[in-house]
């Protein structure tokens, strides 16, 4: 690992003694005997949770190990940690770590704070909640979407204290969908009932697979994650492996045979064509599609459908559009070759058996939602659903063996809930915002604006939600959210818009549970148990504990009782546990896991099939859709498409038909800003995690990705200086000219921290560029669909 030793210095401000026995390569330390050690996980939002240990002396974290047990065969695979979590010590012992609660001086968003004690913050904080209840109701407070410690049960970022805490109080405004999966949650649950997906054991069962933007080695990168797993069963199969992927993504190194390019956002085109050929060679599994899905085909249309309205008809050019979908018109939206459009098509339904899979690249997109559902169809078109070595061409995912650790009990009394995404529409449109406009469920419209925003563990209000600049406006006019409280473990450019940010003790500070994202630990389940190592530092305190006093000073010692029910954190994680373990008598009690650290699943019997019962016997274990059924036809999405308020250029679609969309590929927009650009999920952080720690930083420069063909167009050498640019912002970064970019496209590495200057975000947060347009459906953000140009800065 590469060092910048005047960063390291600042580190020596904590003991010579921690200097002098540190490598700087966490984990390779050799035990030493005056050491303890304690278990622990990586919680950050990377999903994978992997195992950290914390080697302890003199009530310091000396370095960072991790899972070493077993014999490290894939069957008894260790839960090892990436290089970001090995690094985790430089977050503890980070000179920029809070210490102490701020509360704001000056201006929103000026970013001056000054050091107040937890009794002032506290205090305040109640009194504003008090008159906010008392003038607006429950539905003015809201927890934000955020995800910097997910995975944990206690300290989790939501759903943990403060949901306990404000439920008790009466309750908060709820949000659903994800930053991470809106549309395809959403698109195959129209499709499918649910967003599922079978998991990566088939994919040796299978001989062929088609990902669909997927880049698990990437994404899901720990020891015991998806990544190694997909490698792993590429290498025991006998299966051909074709990634499609504006860029060759990591993935694909040593486990794949084909990179076939799209230019972003545009699957949905080629799978049309891929049906469109498939329909004319009769190469599709019509029995399939006409017992188990909704609208391929006229015959299965429902009754109320348009006549000339079943993907057939879309594909053939009998639909509305009178477009055939053929090759040659995927060609010129998707970029990839008709000749290649037509052998792929061939291959897919040639196979025996083909596992069709999407990430979520693909559904980050305006588009998404359709994105996902055509990718499903395809699936849907070979008959590969429900059956081994298929998919249902959702992201690999699921267990043999599931379990859901009980978290901390709450109550909400509020039930209108806003897609997470919107939350700026809370605070400036309030009362109107609406269901039929903005995806409000449970109610018509929402009761009062947000005016009390708690954001614990997230950087979404500004630096990893779209188009900063505006969100910004929103956070500064003090007017419309009247307090927001930010909880932390460093400053970020969103806290910079709190009026108090109160000290998070970190894990290893805390006793808690950790458990890995369905979608990331490939067929085998595992818990982590989170011991606290060391004590907080400075005045850092526990969520929970942080929610118990407020508790206090909301309705005194009989309130916090009722919040506590008389338990400390340990108190609750046993019950929880104990919960847990009631649904799931396989799991170890809670002294025995305490004591090991850890349980795993055993070695999975069989791979799970995702909708094999509903494969097996529809009529018995029909799906959750309306008509119980696959609705490559939704109707569902026809209902709302003749009801729902949309933005101009959207629409809704029954259909996964391919759309254009607002800086899609054939945005008009294109002629100032001719590059498609995105930023995508790189191992270099966990979003704008680990950034705050100068030796990751270094060796994960920010970088903006430019194709060969379009640097020398632009002049551009690696190494250069560059300006991306559009009409919402600009970013500054050093361009790294490769091959392994499709021309027309260029990309960043999503996450970095925006700091402005002179109108530049010299950070490079790929947020500066992106619009807050929601998606048409799932009013998700479609981030992903950018538009720049690039210029030598
Ligand atoms: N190292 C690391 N791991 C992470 C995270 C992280 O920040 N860092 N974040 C975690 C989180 S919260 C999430 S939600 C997941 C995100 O996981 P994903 O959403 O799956 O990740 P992305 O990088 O956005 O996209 C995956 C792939 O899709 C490709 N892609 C983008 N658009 C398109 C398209 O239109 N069509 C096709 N065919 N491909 C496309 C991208 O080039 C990329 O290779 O990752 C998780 N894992
Ligand atoms: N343009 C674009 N934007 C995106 C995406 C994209 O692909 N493109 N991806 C989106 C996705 S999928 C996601 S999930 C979001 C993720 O966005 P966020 O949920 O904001 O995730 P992070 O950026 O990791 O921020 C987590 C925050 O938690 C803090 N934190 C870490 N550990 C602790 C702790 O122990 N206690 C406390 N209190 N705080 C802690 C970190 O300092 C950080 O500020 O970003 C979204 N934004
Ligand atoms: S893969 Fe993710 S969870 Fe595992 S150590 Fe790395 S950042 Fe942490
Ligand atoms: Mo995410």
């Amino acid at each position: 690992m590469l060092v910048d030793r005047r960063n390291f210095l600042k580190f020596s401000a904590l003991s010579s003694a921690f200097v002098a026995t540190n490598s700087l390569c966490d984990g390779l330390n050799p035990l030493n005997s005056n050491e303890q050690i304690f278990y622990g996980g990586c919680p950050v939002n990377c999903q994978s949770k992997c195992m950290l240990k914390a080697h302890v002396k003199d009530g310091v974290i000396r370095h960072i190990s991790t899972d070493d047990d077993g014999d490290d065969s894939y069957e008894n695979r260790q839960i090892r940690a990436c290089v970001r979590g090995r690094s985790t010590r430089y977050r503890y012992y980070n000179p920029n770590r809070l210490l102490y609660p701020l509360k704001r001086v000056g201006k929103r968003g000026e970013g001056k704070f000054k050091r107040v004690s937890w009794d002032e913050a506290l205090s305040e904080i109640a009194d504003k909640m008090k008159e906010i209840k008392a003038k607006y109701g429950n539905e003015a407070i809201y927890v934000n979407y955020a995800t910097g410690t997910t995975g944990a049960m206690i300290s989790r970022c939501t759903q943990g204290s403060w949901y306990r805490l404000l439920g008790l109080f009466g309750g908060f405004l709820r949000y659903h969908n994800s930053y991470s999966t809106a549309q395809i949650a959403n698109g195959l649950t129209y499709f499918y009932g649910a967003n599922v997906g079978s998991d990566i054991l088939n994919l040796a069962h299978a001989d062929l697979a088609v990902f669909f933007g997927s880049n698990a080695v990437e994404t899901r990168m720990g020891g015991a994650s998806m990544g190694y797993c997909m490698q792993e069963m590429a290498r025991r199969g006998n299966v051909k492996i074709i990634r499609i992927d504006p860029k060759y993504p990591d993935s694909a190194i040593g486990a794949c045979d084909e990179w076939i390019p799209i230019a972003p956002g545009t699957d949905a085109a080629l799978v049309a064509a891929l049906a469109y050929v498939m329909i004319n060679e009769n190469l599709y599994d019509k029995e399939f599609l006409d017992r188990y899905c909704v609208g391929f085909s006229k015959e299965t249309l429902p009754q109320n459908a348009p006549e000339n309205g079943s993907y057939m008809d879309y594909v053939l050019g009998n639909g509305d559009d009178k477009t055939p979908k053929t090759p040659e018109w995927a060609e010129a939206i998707t970029k990839i070759q008709s000749q290649r459009i037509i052998k792929l098509a061939r291959e897919i339904a040639g196979a025996k058996r083909c596992f069709i899979e999407q990430g979520w690249g693909p559904q980050r997109h305006q588009n998404g939602e359709q994105q996902s559902r055509a990718i499903a169809t395809l699936a849907c078109m070979i008959g590969s659903v429900g059956v081994l070595g298929g998919n249902t061409g959702a992201h690999a995912a699921g267990s043999s063996k599931t379990y859901d650790i009980v978290g901390l009990p709450y109550e909400n009394p509020v039930k209108t809930s806003i897609p997470c995404f919107l939350w700026y529409e809370g605070i400036r449109l309030g009362e109107k915002m609406n269901a039929k406009e903005h995806g409000v469920k449970n109610a018509p419209n929402l009761k009062a604006p947000i005016k009390i925003l708690f954001n614990t563990a997230g950087n979404c209000l500004t630096n990893q939600h779209a188009n900063i600049k505006t969100t910004a406006e929103i956070l500064e006019n003090e007017s419309l959210c009247e307090l927001i409280v930010d909880i932390n473990i460093t400053r970020t450019h969103s806290n910079s818009y709190a009026d108090f940010i109160l000290p998070d003790a970190m894990h290893f500070e805390q006793d808690d549970f950790f458990r890995p994202g369905a979608t990331y630990y490939g067929e085998r389940p595992y818990i982590l148990v989170a011991q606290k190592a060391v004590e907080p530092r400075g005045e850092c305190k526990p969520v929970y504990e942080m929610c118990r006093l407020l508790a206090n000073k909301l309705g005194g010692e009989a309130f916090e009782q009722e919040f506590t029910q008389g338990r400390s954190q340990l108190d609750w994680l046993r019950f929880i546990y104990d919960e847990t373990r009631k649904k799931y008598e396989f799991l170890p009690s809670f002294e025995e896991i305490r004591a090991k650290g850890y349980w795993k699943a055993s070695k999975a019997e069989k791979p799970l099939i995702a909708l094999e019962k509903f494969r097996n016997d529809p009529e018995n274990n029909p799906l959750k859709t309306p008509t119980g059924k696959i609705e490559i036809f939704s109707t569902k999405l026809y209902e709302m498409s003749k009801e729902w308020q949309l933005l101009p250029g959207q629409q809704i679609n029954p259909l996964p038909v391919f759309e254009d969309v607002l800086m899609g590929a054939r945005d008009p927009l294109r002629k100032d800003y001719p590059l498609q650009f995105y930023g995508y999920h790189y191992k270099g952080r966990t979003h704008s995690s680990f950034w705050d720690s100068p030796e990751i930083r270094e060796i994960n420069p920010q970088e903006i990705l430019i194709s060969t063909a379009d640097a020398k167009a632009r002049g551009i050498k690696t190494g250069d200086l560059v300006i991306a640019y559009n009409h919402i912002g600009k970013i500054r970064s050093v361009a790294k000219v490769t091959s392994r970019l499709m021309p027309g496209v260029s990309l960043t590495y999503q996450g970095a921290w925006a700091k402005f200057e002179n109108g530049v975000d010299i950070g490079g947060c790929i947020n500066t560029l992106t619009s807050e347009q929601p998606t048409a459906i799932a009013k998700g953000n479609g981030v992903h669909s950018v538009l720049v140009e690039i210029k030598k800065a």
